[in-house]
């Protein structure tokens, strides 16, 4: 048949969530708006990236070329370019009022004139120690709308993970994959890059309840506290006559918490003697990952407490972070709590 060759009934990304705030009456459109605009900063970061190996041969993003680079014109780095490129497509969708990103130290408060309901939190281009190896790479997103009446402030997005009202990721991989979560469940888009669309490709992703693989970055176990030091070990000798779990660390937090999505077990980024706050940043990557977890039937859990339910006081607070399978993250909870 055809149809077994072609599909013929795409769904790309518009479409689907066009579909699910057609569920919403009072729905207007905006968010469908802000997400093309997030989408085009996707496909846009991923041409740059499958460029990036070429890019002293051919220039990034066709800005400058090897003529320029000789006259000492410096190419941008795909992280710097990453961020204009969000930023430019957020502010523009008019949807926004208030970004905050990895690359800014301060927020950016869009002018009047284009200002929107919805606040956006991002790391345009996580895992950059990974971009000169070709090691995949991701964007990684939350929303937030801001608070009724007044002018929007900081506040705006101090905001607990569990008022978020969407949060995803792309990554730059093999394929590039967008899972986004808009408090209905997660689902995944892979890009076609003959169509330039994001099709559903894993509908409704939900993580194994337990899983056989731990991820952590095990050159830092001399400065870890007690208990995630005794939770590696019993993934390595279990005491409870289950296998051993295999150990997988990419150092992308995308790739490795897409991973763990989709084959389950648990991603831990421990606090440790030398950053007690732990690496990852709160707003953009706590928070975004914790809400996909949760989506999916896994937990996050940050060492105290519920991930989500943390208010942060500053844009780029950082926290320890233990998030997978609800049964795994259940038992690094009990650790902790043992210690108490
Ligand atoms: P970055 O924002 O400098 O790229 O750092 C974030 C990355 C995450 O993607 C990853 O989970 C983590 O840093 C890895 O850190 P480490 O190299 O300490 O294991
Ligand atoms: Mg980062």
């Amino acid at each position: 048949h055809a149809a077994d060759a072609f599909r013929t009934d795409l769904m790309t990304i518009t479409r689907f969530v066009l579909n699910e705030q057609s569920k919403h009456p009072e729905s207007r459109g905006d968010f469908t708006i802000l997400l093309s605009h997030i989408v085009l900063g996707c496909k846009f970061v991923c041409s740059a990236v499958n460029k990036a190996g070429l890019a002293k041969l051919i220039g990034l993003a066709g800005e400058t070329n090897v003529q320029a680079s000789c006259q000492g014109e410096e190419q941008k780095k795909l992280d710097v370019l990453s961020n204009e490129v969000f930023v430019k497509a957020l502010v523009s969708s008019g949807r926004t009022c208030i970004l905050v990103s990895e690359e800014d130290e301060e927020a950016t408060f869009v002018e009047s004139s284009l200002r929107g309901r919805y606040c956006v939190v991002f790391d345009p281009l996580d895992g950059s120690s990974n971009i000169d190896c070709g090691v995949s790479i991701g964007t990684i997103f939350g929303i937030y709308t801001v608070k009724d009446g007044g002018e929007p402030a900081l506040d705006d997005v101090l905001q607990p993970g569990k008022n978020m009202v969407a949060a995803g990721y792309c990554m730059y991989g093999s394929s590039c994959t967008l899972v986004i979560s808009t408090g209905g469940g997660v689902n995944g888009f892979t890009l076609d890059p003959s169509l330039g669309e994001f099709i559903l490709t894993h509908p409704d992703i939900k993580i194994p309840k337990k899983g056989k693989i731990y991820s952590v970055n095990e050159g830092n176990a001399k400065i870890w506290d007690g208990p995630t030091a005794k939770y590696v070990e019993k993934c390595k000798f279990p005491t409870d006559g289950s296998s051993p779990k295999s150990l997988r660390y990419i150092g992308s937090m995308v790739a490795d918490v897409h991973r763990t999505l989709l084959y389950g077990g648990i991603f831990l980024y421990p606090a440790d003697k030398k950053s007690p706050n732990g690496k990852l940043r709160v707003l953009y990557e706590v928070f975004p990952m914790s809400f996909l977890m949760e989506q999916a039937g896994g937990q996050a859990f940050t060492g105290k407490q519920r991930a989500l339910d943390l208010l942060p006081t500053n844009i780029h607070e950082r926290s320890p972070i233990f998030l997978g399978s609800y049964d795994d993250v259940e038992e690094i909870k009990a650790l902790y709590a043992a210690e108490e």
